[in-house]
Order: C-alpha cells, then sequence, then structure tokens
C-alpha cells in the first residue's frame, strides 16, 4: 500500500505516497474534504496531487452500457419483418422505425428519465381549503401523450393501412416504445383496450368520439383511457368484488356510487369500469350476471371531476411515474355501454388487448437489459481481458437472449394472429389459437421479464444495484407485469377457461399447429436436438392431459400453472 506511484502531468513524472486510498469512492471523499478543509494553506505541488487524484479516480470509472438505434440493433426483428412482411409494407415500415429509433433515442429516452425521477404529485385542497383533487403531471409525462398521438401509437393499429399486418406494425412501435416511455406505456395499453370495446361494439353514436379520440394521430384531440375494475374487495374475483352500484336517470344516463381501489393513469381523460345496476327497490344482482359495463368521461369541459374524488396516490414498488389512484364514485355520470350483466364478457375484450401489451413490456424490458448487459461485456475488463471473452459470462448472457428471442417470437405470433382476427382473416383455428396463446403468453411472459431483469442486473456488478443507473427502475417496472392483468393463478385458470369453453378445442389447435412447425423444423439439421425435445415434452403433455381427463376438476386446477408454463415453453420451443 505504500507503493509509490508515477504519474504523468504536463511532461513531468511526478511521485505520490498515498495508494492506499486508491478507492473511488474514498479518493472522491478525501479529495473533497481536503479541498473544503484548507486550500488556501496548501503547496502548489499538492494542489496538483490533487488534480491528479481526480485524474485517476476518472479513469477508474466504467464506461456507461448503452444502445444505439433500438429498431437497427435488433437484428430478430428486423429478420422477422423480413421474412414476414410483404415487400411494399416493409419497405414504408422499415423507413418509419428507423426514424422512430432515432427519435427514440434521442428525444424520447431523456423524456423517460424525466418521468421517473417527476413522479405525479396530488394536491387535494388548494391553498383556501377548497378541495381541488389535482394530480399534477410533469411536463415530460404530457409530451408523452402528444408523442403517442403523433407517432399513431393507437391509431396504427386502427386504421388498418396496411390490413392485416397493422396490428403487428402498431406492437412493433409499441415495443420499441415501452422501456423509453417512462411508464406511458400503461395509459397506451388501457386507451388500446378501450378502443377496441368501442369498436367491438360497433362504435355506436354516442361513443363515436371517444372512439375518434382515442385513435387520433392529433395531440390536441387524443385522449386516453383507464380501466377501473380492482374494488376494495379485491381485483382478481371481479364477480364478487365489484360493490359499485349504477342507478339509472330520467335521461337514460346512470350515476355510479363506490370505490375504486387501484386505478392506473388516473390522469386519463375517460374510463370503462364495472357497476351493478340497481333496480326500482335498489336491489342488485350479485355474481358475475349482476355486472355491466360503462363508459366515463373524468372531467367536463371545463376540467371539473365528473362527481368523483380522489383519494389518494398509491404508493408502488415500481410504476411510480403513473398517477395510480383510489376513486371515489359519488354520482359519476356515466353510459351503460355493454348488455346488462355482460359486463365481463364485454370487457374480456379490453383484457385481452391490455394482457398483449403486458407482453409487449415485458419482452420491452427484457431486451432492453440484455442489450445493455451485451454492450457492458464489451466494455468492462475484469481479471484482465473484457467480459464477453469470460466463457461464463457469456454463457449467462447468452440464456437470457434465448428467453428474450423466445419471447419476442411469441408476441410476435400472438399480434400476427390478431391482425388476422382483426381483419377477418383469421380461421376459425387461429381464432382459437389466439385465445389461448393471449393468456398464456401474458403469464409466463411476466414471470420471464423479472427473472431476467434480475439476471441481468447482475451482469452490471454492484452497478446494476445503483438506483441512477436507471437500472433498477426496469427491474421494479417489470415485477408489476405478473400482477396487473391478472396474476399467473387467474391467468392459468384463463388457460382453462378456455379449455372449457371451446371443449377442448383450443388444445387440438395447438397441438396441430406445434406438429406443423416441427415438420418444418425437422428438414434442418441443427435443430434436429430441439425438435426431439419439443416432440417429447409434447408426448409428456399427451399424457398428462388423457390423465387429467378422469380426474376431478380439482386437479386440473391444481395443474393450471404447470400446464400454462408447458404451453409456453412448448409453443416457444
Ligand atoms: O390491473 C389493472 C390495472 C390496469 C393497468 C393496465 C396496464 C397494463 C399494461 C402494461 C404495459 C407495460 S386492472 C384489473 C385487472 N384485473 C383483471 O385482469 C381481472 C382478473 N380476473 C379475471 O380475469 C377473472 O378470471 C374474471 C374477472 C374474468 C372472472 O370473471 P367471471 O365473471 O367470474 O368469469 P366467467 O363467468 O368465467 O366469465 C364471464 C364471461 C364468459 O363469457 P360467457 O358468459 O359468454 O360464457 C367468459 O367466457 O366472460 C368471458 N371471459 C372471457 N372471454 C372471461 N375472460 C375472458 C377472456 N380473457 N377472453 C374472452
Amino acid at each position: 500500500p505504500s507503493a509509490t506511484c508515477k504519474l504523468w502531468q504536463s511532461g513531468h513524472f511526478l511521485h505520490w505516497n498515498r495508494c492506499q486510498m486508491l478507492s473511488v469512492k474514498g479518493i472522491k471523499m478525501t479529495v473533497g474534504q481536503e479541498q473544503q478543509a484548507g486550500m488556501k494553506d496548501k503547496p502548489v505541488s499538492e494542489d496538483l496531487e490533487t488534480h491528479l487524484a481526480r485524474i485517476e479516480t476518472e479513469a477508474l470509472f466504467q464506461e456507461q452500457p448503452e444502445t444505439g438505434n433500438q429498431y437497427l440493433e435488433d437484428t430478430l426483428l428486423r429478420s422477422y419483418l423480413k421474412t414476414h412482411l410483404p415487400p411494399k409494407v416493409l419497405e414504408e415500415v422499415h423507413q418509419d422505425l428507423e426514424r422512430f429509433g432515432n427519435r427514440l433515442l434521442t428525444k424520447i429516452q431523456p423524456l423517460s428519465w424525466e418521468c421517473e425521477q417527476n413522479p405525479p404529485v396530488f394536491q387535494q385542497y388548494n391553498a383556501w381549503g377548497q378541495r381541488v383533487d389535482h394530480i399534477h403531471t410533469c411536463s415530460a409525462w404530457r409530451r408523452m401523450k402528444e408523442i403517442s398521438a403523433e407517432e399513431g401509437l393507437i391509431a396504427e393499429a386502427y386504421e388498418k393501412r396496411y390490413s392485416n399486418w397493422s396490428r403487428l406494425y402498431q406492437a412493433v412501435k409499441l415495443y420499441l416504445f415501452s422501456s423509453s416511455s417512462g411508464g406511458f406505456s400503461c395509459p397506451l395499453a388501457m386507451t388500446d383496450g378501450a378502443a377496441k370495446v368501442i369498436e367491438s361494439l360497433g362504435t355506436p353514436g354516442s361513443l363515436k368520439n371517444a372512439f375518434d379520440r382515442l385513435t387520433s394521430r392529433d395531440p390536441k384531440k387524443f385522449w386516453t383511457s383507464g380501466q377501473w375494475m380492482t374494488e376494495r374487495r379485491g381485483g382478481s374475483d371481479v364477480a364478487n368484488g365489484t360493490e359499485t352500484v349504477a342507478r339509472k336517470q330520467p335521461d337514460g344516463t346512470y350515476r355510479l356510487y363506490g370505490f375504486k381501489w387501484f386505478t392506473s393513469a388516473a390522469d386519463s381523460d375517460m374510463a370503462l369500469t364495472l357497476a351493478r345496476i340497481a333496480d326500482a327497490e335498489g336491489q342488485c344482482t350479485r355474481g358475475s350476471r349482476g355486472l355491466s359495463l360503462f363508459f366515463l368521461r373524468v372531467r367536463d369541459e371545463e376540467g371539473n371531476l365528473n362527481s368523483i374524488q380522489v383519494q389518494r396516490l398509491k404508493d408502488k414498488l415500481g410504476t411510480r411515474q403513473m398517477a395510480t389512484a383510489e376513486l371515489w364514485l359519488q354520482g359519476a355520470r356515466a353510459e351503460l355501454i355493454s348488455a346488462e350483466g355482460r359486463g365481463v364478457a364485454a370487457i374480456s375484450n379490453m383484457l385481452n388487448i391490455t394482457r398483449i401489451h403486458n407482453v409487449i413490456g415485458a419482452v420491452a424490458s427484457m431486451r432492453r437489459m440484455v442489450s445493455l448487459s451485451r454492450d457492458y461485456a464489451q466494455k468492462r475488463e475484469a481479471f484482465g481481458k473484457l467480459l464477453k471473452d469470460h466463457p461464463l459470462h457469456m454463457q449467462t448472457i447468452a440464456r437470457m437472449e434465448v428467453q428474450v428471442r423466445g419471447a419476442f417470437l411469441l408476441l410476435m405470433e400472438i399480434v400476427r394472429l390478431l391482425g388476422l382476427a382483426e381483419t377477418n382473416l383469421a380461421s376459425e383455428q387461429e381464432q382459437l389459437l389466439l385465445r389461448l396463446l393471449v393468456p398464456v403468453a401474458k403469464l409466463y411472459t411476466g414471470k420471464q421479464a423479472s427473472a431476467v431483469a434480475v439476471e441481468a442486473m447482475e451482469s452490471f456488478g454492484g452497478q446494476g444495484y445503483m438506483e441512477d443507473t436507471g437500472l433498477p427502475v426496469i427491474l421494479r417496472d417489470t415485477l408489476v407485469l405478473s400482477i396487473w392483468e391478472g396474476t399467473t393463478n387467474i391467468l392459468s385458470l384463463d388457460v382453462l377457461r378456455s379449455l372449457a369453453k371451446s371443449q377442448g378445442q383450443v388444445m387440438a389447435v395447438f397441438l396441430s399447429t406445434v406438429q406443423k412447425k416441427l415438420e418444418l423444423a425437422s428438414g434442418t439439421e441443427e435443430l434436429s436436438p430441439a425438435v426431439q425435445r419439443t416432440r417429447e415434452a409434447i408426448g409428456s403433455l399427451r399424457q398428462f392431459m388423457a390423465a387429467a381427463g378422469s380426474e376431478q376438476a380439482l386437479t386440473m386446477e391444481l395443474a393450471a400453472r404447470d400446464f400454462s408454463y408447458s404451453l409456453a415453453r412448448i409453443y416457444t420451443g
């Protein structure tokens, strides 16, 4: 420790006996303390030493991991588009995505960080004691809303410029946007879901304005939507947890009374929500059959809340950029938009879209973490060589990369099928497959995302754990992906629901589709071990299904999660 260091400065060697302080933190602190302690008394040579200590300190800093244009760097995405899109569509889409990739890098990513650093603030009263219930959002968050409209992040899917490919193209833009969106992908998910519900209802006249706004490219017109489903008694068992009551008004509208416990993106312009219609005696039907779907504006033209009080903002582990609130509905004016008692079935269109957005968010965050990890491996030296030259480190990254690629392809498959379904080009089999794959992909990628994020974080060593690197934010934000829009177990039960409702047809389609894909892969020698393992997995799945057929429903319920994981792995494989 007392060795003499030689440092080259201005053409001179200087001798410095303080190498024992060669800890990055130690040097910085000591220099700062020395400066404060008495700069005036120090001889010139000591100032020089201080300066040199700084240089030495700076030389110890790690180079920051970065990504460039996320579209251009994503070789799998580009090869997928090249393989699947018609050439004319590819040409147009490629140009737009390259431009968008640059905009993300230079303009949108800095806004994202600003959103993280300036979370929404709730002001309940003004200075004079009047209740205002104002949710203040930062300018970067509001800019994200404008950018979303300008980029057509919702519009693209509904304009259908590229027929069945529009949905996939929209999903690709959202995938690129997601990890730079500062949490704005959440309101976009619900906005997309609301537009889908309205479209599926045939866009009734009273909802035309809302639909036009949700799907607008004009930032001044664009609206976002909330999805208020969770009440105090819980968010999974919607049928029994919903207490909100709807009272019919003489003009045919309704007034809603109840307490919504989690309302994400509470600064949205409108919302879809469930409530129980009270009859003339004030009685409501219990359970799922008592639930109907309502549309409401959050504020009127003057900006006054629609008989809603904001109780407080939620103090969340992650997604802190986005305002999640508890809301009292105290007679909020609303419009019934489903058949009475068909609320859950009507909102399931929204759920399936937001669940796909959840998959987009999961794949995007994995891609971001692994891309940063890969970049870091090319810059960071340890044990005398770059991380990329350490086989064990590279094996760890390669395993993550496989997870991301599989999840990405599963996502693309879903949005490809959705595009077909939305343009009436999907066969009955493709529709069934879509119904099954949405919960399968949501539950599986939701778990993958946080596992990959944790692993990737480790690849940066202690730096990965530092808040100001931005890496912990990504991890925190992935943790919600297995919770909101249906937990892993609830989604596993939804997989069973799709089996029961189709009387097993979804499984027949699943197996025959996988079989066809395996036949295609069989022609490639290098893939034969993978083909073999997938065939074995299908064999086990068939055995399980044959045995489960004679068991009680409880057995199937108990197996739902493992069964769903198997479907995800087989299809991804
Ligand atoms: O988490 C939330 C915050 C929002 C943030 C969004 C941003 C995310 C974006 C991320 C970007 C990075 S909001 C709350 C989320 N809550 C949920 O997701 C609810 C979870 N619970 C369920 O999914 C349950 O399984 C329920 C609510 C669907 C169960 O309700 P029921 O009424 O007990 O279930 P039923 O009786 O089985 O279903 C009623 C009807 C049936 O149709 P019919 O009557 O024709 O047979 C079902 O087939 O609804 C139909 N149905 C569906 N149809 C139910 N689920 C589906 C489905 N997924 N697809 C099609």
